[in-house]
């Protein structure tokens, strides 16, 4: 499975929509001025129907292929709420599904008077109101349009992570080296520059052996601060991580050139234990550089608190890579 949301073509905005009807209009009026066959009547007709056309298929375009909220994945029911508001986007839904009857029935209404209707200024007129009905249902929908129109522009961004294949989840404070680790045990091409915030958006890579495939997810800003400094929408983002199936690898800087301190990086660490029901291991990254007292200390309060398998390694150089990836894969592999 992969991002309901990822093959969702562009919308257009109500206005954009607006000027493509118009354009087509003129168009359609020079045709009909040339053409000989056409009485005034079917004339009208065609007016009537290229703008009925053009807003029901719109219409029916938002309601097949947008998702309906029943059938995402809570993972992605999650994103959606925090991205663009789950909510907001089900009702613009109905509203529009909703237009399209009410299109409909106008548009039946107006056949059936031009039907009846027997004099050529009767037909402009009927026309006249027609297409001006059609329009004000669309204006009407203007505030749901638009916002669905923009809801799509960023739910085409999310990353297709597949919520039921294993996945291992690399947390830490900023700089401690979660991009470096998993460009070197997964696919991902993740960003990796000497200064804080660098990994901006969720990064997938995937683990691949003979008979697994899992995904690694590079959690940039996600799980790196303490919960108390959160905001609501950076709490739900995080809590979407917890439909994923998988471990964590939760990553402490012991260089000498780390950014935070121990301290620091332990709360973030009981922070992650409280909210995610997963299996954590603890690895000591850029031992390459380390400060040994801070090792020695760290290593004490882990086992303290019951941490018996704790791996040293350095992503940069590769240094106990190789040891921490293997035990990642047959964690995984418990829980294929
Ligand atoms: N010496 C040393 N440097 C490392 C090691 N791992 C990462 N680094 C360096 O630490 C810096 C940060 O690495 P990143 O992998 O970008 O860290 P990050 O946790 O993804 O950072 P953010 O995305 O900003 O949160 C980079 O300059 C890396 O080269 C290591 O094992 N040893
Ligand atoms: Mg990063």
């Amino acid at each position: 499975m992969s991002s309901p949301f990822e093959k969702l073509e562009k919308l257009m905005t109500y206005e954009e929509l607006r000027e493509k009807i118009s354009v087509k209009y003129m168009k359609l009026n020079r045709k009909l001025k040339t053409s000989k066959e056409m009485t005034v009547k079917t004339k009208e007709l065609a007016r009537i129907n290229m703008v009925y056309d053009n807003v029901k298929n719109y219409f029916e375009k938002i309601v097949h292929t947008l998702p309906h909220t029943s059938k995402i994945h809570p993972f992605y029911l999650d994103l959606l709420d925090v991205l663009v508001g789950a909510n907001d986007y089900k009702k613009s839904i109905v509203r529009i599904s909703r237009a399209i009857r009410i299109l409909d029935k106008i548009h039946k209404e107006c056949l059936a008077m031009l039907r009846l209707a027997s004099k050529p200024s009767e037909y402009a007129e009927i026309r006249r109101n027609c297409i001006g009905r059609l329009l004000s249902v669309l204006k009407r929908n203007r505030k749901y349009v638009d916002f669905l129109s923009h809801a799509v522009l960023k739910l085409r961004n999310i990353p297709s992570i597949d919520p039921e294949t294993p996945t291992v989840i690399i947390a830490g404070m900023p700089q401690v080296g979660k991009s470096t680790l998993v460009k070197t045990i997964s696919t991902a091409k993740p960003k990796i520059a000497p200064y804080p915030f660098t990994t901006k958006n969720l990064i997938v890579g995937h683990i691949i052996g003979r008979n697994y495939k899992f995904q690694a997810i590079d959690t940039p800003g996600l799980l790196d601060r303490p919960l108390s400094e959160r905001n609501p929408i950076e709490l739900q983002a995080i809590l979407a991580l917890k439909h994923v199936k998988g471990i964590i690898v939760y990553l402490f800087d012991v260089s000498i050139t780390g950014y935070y301190t121990l301290d620091q990086q332990l709360r973030v660490l009981s922070d992650i234990e409280k909210m995610f029901d997963k299996k954590i291991i603890v690895a000591l990254n850029k031992v390459d550089i380390a400060d040994y007292l801070k090792v020695k200390e760290l290593v004490n309060v882990l086992e303290s608190r019951g941490y018996r398998r704790l791996f040293k390694i350095s992503a940069l150089k590769g240094i106990g890579v190789k040891e921490l990836r293997d035990e990642i894969i047959s964690e995984l592999k418990n829980i294929m």
